[in-house]
């Protein structure tokens, strides 16, 4: 690989082109094998990793069950996406594009299937009327930084945190690019969370869960070992923010499901009862809990 790059006229598909990820990148959809999903005794079953991206989903599940929701029992089950589940017959059935998280709903007569996480906070959101205000201004307020996030997030993930963490080699261009874009992001939200107490007023939203496992984990400093480089201390408003929501006790439960063993953190790879997250959450930690 070198600086000096000149594309070929036809792209072809070099296996060996390192990173992270190198191993789970491919051009091609569809699944690689056969492999049917678990299904669990719950009305929710949730196929994930906790990845920011899969956070959000086990944020709101335990969410609603703190606010009385009965119905949102869930099995959440691992999707190793570094093992290739996410291209497993079943796992692509539920989410054709192969990413978690990927939720079923099976509260009805026929399973509904649901793939992207904005879609999935929606849905749930609207099942249970939680956490999505009513009045038509501050719903739209809410749907509008939701998708705000869905849009800008694969530029701080995909962008920065792939170039400045993941990368084979350090592209000075792309690193300056993403950093100068996550940091306009930050400045967003900043200017947003100086005017108002939540992303979408005065009441904690979808919103917030969404875009808290992201820009709230950047800005306290979890994020790609980057909080000196891209100088999160100026977001003071986004610290604020993210430091208020990470208290939140559904915040702590749902944040760590879903999560390998063997992080520095607690982790609970799977989670099929409130207790498994009782459990998870008062044993030891050895070192660096976020
Ligand atoms: N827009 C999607 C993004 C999902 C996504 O990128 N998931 C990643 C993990 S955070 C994934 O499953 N990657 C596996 C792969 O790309 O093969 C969403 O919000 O649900």
């Amino acid at each position: 690989m070198s600086d000096d790059y000149m594309p070929p006229r036809v792209w072809t598909w070099d296996r060996e082109n390192g990173g992270e990820f190198a191993s789970i990148n491919r051009p091609i959809a569809g699944p690689t094998h056969e492999k049917t999903l678990p299904v669990g005794r719950h009305p929710f079953q949730l196929y994930s990793l906790a990845t920011p991206n899969g956070q959000k989903v086990t944020i709101l599940l335990e969410e609603l069950l703190a606010a009385g929701h009965e119905q949102a029992e869930y099995d959440a089950w691992l999707i190793n996406i570094r093992d290739g589940d996410q291209f497993g017959s079943g796992f692509v059935a539920v989410n054709p594009n192969s990413k978690i998280p990927a939720l079923v709903d099976r509260s009805g007569l026929t399973p509904i299937r649901v793939f992207e996480s904005g879609a999935i906070l929606l849905h749930l959101a609207q099942k249970f009327g939680a956490f999505l205000p009513d009045d038509p201004a501050a719903r739209a307020e809410t749907l509008s930084w939701l998708f705000w996030q869905m849009g800008s997030a694969p530029y701080l993930g995909g962008g920065f945190g792939h170039f400045y963490a993941y990368a084979p080699s350090k592209i000075e261009y792309a690193i300056d690019r993403f950093a100068m874009e996550t940091k306009r992001q930050l400045d967003v939200l900043d200017r947003r969370l100086a005017e108002a107490d939540y992303i979408a007023g005065d009441t904690y939203t979808i919103a917030d869960i969404a875009i808290w496992p992201w820009y709230g984990a950047l800005a306290r400093g979890h994020l790609y070992e980057a909080s000196e480089f891209l100088s999160v201390q100026e977001y003071r408003h986004v610290r604020r923010w993210a430091d208020r929501i990470a208290g939140r006790p559904a915040v702590q439960r749902g944040r760590i499901v879903n999560r390998l063993p063997g992080s520095s953190d607690r982790a609970l790879a799977e989670r099929h009862a409130a207790a498994d997250i009782d459990a998870a959450l008062s044993a030891p930690v050895t070192d660096g809990e976020v």
